[in-house]
C-alpha cells in the first residue's frame, strides 16, 4: 500500500503516461548487473557477461528488463493494493527464486535513477519523489513471502 494524497493520484496519472514516454531507454537491470555484480549469479542461464558492455548489449537482459519495466508500470495501476497484485511475483521471488529484500529494493532504486538522468526533462524532482513512493511500493510486496 502506498500512502498518496488526492493530488498524489494526479501525479500517479501523469506518472504512467511518462513512462509509455520513458520505457525504451530505461535499462534497469543490465544497470543492476553492471553495479552490483553479485546480482549476476540468479542470470546465469543469460549465457556469460564478462563486461558493462556485454551486459548492456545482451538481448536476454534487455527482454528480461522489459518485463521488470512492465511490472514497475503496473503497480503504477494499482497503487493501493500492491501487496495483493504482486503475491505471485512475490512468491517466485522469494521462495523459488531467493532473491534478497536488499536486492529488490537495488532494482527500484536503479530505475529512479536512470529516469532522473534519462529522462530529466519529464521527471522533475516532483515527480521522481511520488515515482520513488511507488516503487518502494512495488519491491516491498515483491518481499511479501520473505521472513
Ligand atoms: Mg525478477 C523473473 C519482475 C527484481 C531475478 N522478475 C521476473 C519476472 C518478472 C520480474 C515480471 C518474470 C516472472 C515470470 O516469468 O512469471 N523482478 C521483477 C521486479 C523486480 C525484480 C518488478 C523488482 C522490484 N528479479 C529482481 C531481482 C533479481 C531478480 C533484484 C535478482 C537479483 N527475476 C529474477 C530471476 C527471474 C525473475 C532470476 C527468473 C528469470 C527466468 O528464469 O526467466
Amino acid at each position: 500500500m502506498v500512502h498518496l494524497t488526492l493530488e498524489g493520484k494526479a501525479t500517479v496519472t501523469a506518472l504512467q503516461s511518462k513512462m509509455r514516454v520513458a520505457e525504451v531507454g530505461v535499462e534497469t537491470l543490465g544497470r543492476l548487473l553492471v553495479v552490483y555484480p553479485w546480482t549476476q549469479r540468479f542470470f546465469e542461464s543469460f549465457g556469460n557477461l564478462p563486461s558493462a558492455d556485454a551486459i548492456m548489449g545482451n538481448a536476454k537482459v534487455k527482454a528480461h528488463d522489459k518485463k521488470v519495466l512492465d511490472s514497475f508500470t503496473k503497480g503504477l495501476k494499482h497503487v493501493d493494493h500492491l501487496k495483493g497484485v504482486f503475491a505471485l511475483l512475490s512468491e517466485l521471488h522469494c521462495k523459488n527464486l531467493h532473491v534478497s529484500p536488499e536486492n529488490i529494493s537495488l532494482l527500484g532504486n536503479i530505475l529512479v535513477i536512470t529516469l532522473a538522468q534519462n529522462f530529466g526533462k519529464e521527471f522533475t524532482p516532483e515527480f521522481l519523489a511520488a515515482y520513488q513512493k511507488v516503487v518502494a511500493g512495488v519491491a516491498n510486496a515483491l518481499t511479501k513471502y520473505h521472513w
